[in-house]
């Protein structure tokens, strides 16, 4: 299927773009923005992953200590240290992660070229809970704010935190929302009846497994009434797992989710899902083939090859302009048609 246009100009950000923000790192990767239009520009949150240069022999990462980056160092000789996972550090029972991920904006007036502006400083991590970083940050844009869903990261827990702002300068950092283990949060953008809804991704290892499911609240701090509305599918691009992409869109035919669904390869597509616009636990279709797998080299080949994955997209008309990470290295975009994704799930 090749209903998605990619832009020209991918990756329309790269990690040397982008100077450091923690003393001593560098930039690694970024990753997978949530999008959002504020004083008529469209800004990118991106997940910005930093860690120390690299010494021969060594793996260093770091993490945050009583409000300080600490960074911890393992030789690679050790027979009890797992690399096998660009991303993760096994050590002894104890995950780590590779990189340190915090969110950072940037804005544009075009959707293409984006810079940085001054007044806008990065979100870091805050406290234990987030002590290896935030990640994959969403944004609902609602009357009352802006709506941040985001996965924390710490030994304890991967859960999904909110923060709620006005003007991205001033947050109300309200905490864990969904807790462990957790991810892949997006809140809806409309109230259904009284109620607010929200996506989210619990795994559940024994029984079950990585799937997508919905939650209400009469408040977007509190949810409940959990309902599992898509599983992982043997055979298909979402066979291992899947999990929300952005806010849904409101569409004539239902809410439409454009999600991400991974193999146990890793090899990371796009799919879409339509739900009730009544009963958003009511599944009405399913992408059977991905709208979007990785193909282009950016996207084959990085810092974690054969992914694209999103979590941030806006709409111009008919017109959907997602923005995604590759490889979990690069930022890139592509236009896809609202009617056409449509189509596709007849
Ligand atoms: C997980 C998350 C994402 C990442 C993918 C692929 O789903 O950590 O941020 O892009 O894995 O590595």
């Amino acid at each position: 299927m090749n209903i998605v246009k990619r832009h020209i100009k991918n990756p329309i950000l790269r990690p040397q773009d982008l100077e450091p923000a923690i003393e001593g790192m560098e930039i690694t990767c970024l990753l997978n923005p949530g999008v959002f239009k504020m004083n008529g520009k469209i800004w990118l949150i991106l997940r910005v992953a930093e860690r120390p240069r690299q010494v021969e022999g060594k793996t260093s990462f770091p993490i945050l200590e009583s409000g300080k980056i600490k960074v911890l160092t393992f030789d690679n000789n050790d027979p009890d240290l797992d690399l096998s996972d660009p991303r993760v550090i096994a050590y002894k029972g104890q995950n780590y992660l590779t990189t340190m991920s915090y969110l950072r904006l940037v804005c544009s007036d075009d959707g293409i070229n984006f810079y940085e502006d001054p007044e806008y400083p990065p979100i870091f991590p805050q406290g234990p809970q987030e002590s290896f970083g935030i990640e994959d940050c969403r944004v609902a844009t609602m009357d009352d704010g802006y709506y941040l869903t985001f996965t924390e990261v710490s030994p304890v827990a991967v859960g999904v935190g909110l923060i709620v702002t006005k003007d991205f300068k001033t947050y109300n950092r309200v905490g864990m929302i969904f807790p462990p283990h957790n991810k892949d949060s997006a809140i809806f953008e409309n109230k259904v009846g009284d109620k607010y809804f929200a996506l989210h991704r619990p795994s559940s290892p024994e029984l079950g497994g990585n799937y997508m499911w919905v939650a209400e609240s009469p408040n977007r701090i509190h949810w409940g009434k959990h309902t599992c509305i898509a599983t992982t599918r043997e055979g298909h691009f979402d066979s291992a797992r899947l999990g929300a992409g952005a806010a849904p869109i409101k569409t004539e035919k239902g809410f439409l989710e454009i999600y991400h669904g991974a193999t146990k390869e890793n090899r990371y597509c796009l799919g879409a899902l339509l739900l009730d616009l009544n009963d958003p636990t009511k599944v009405i279709a399913r992408s059977k083939e991905p709208i979007m797998e990785p193909s282009e080299a950016y996207e084959l080949t990085g810092f974690f090859g054969n992914v694209v994955f999103t979590n941030g997209h806006y709409l111009d008309g008919d017109t959907l302009h997602i923005y995604y990470g590759a490889s979990d290295e690069v930022i890139c975009t592509a236009e896809v048609s609202i009617s056409e994704i449509l189509k596709t799930l007849n």
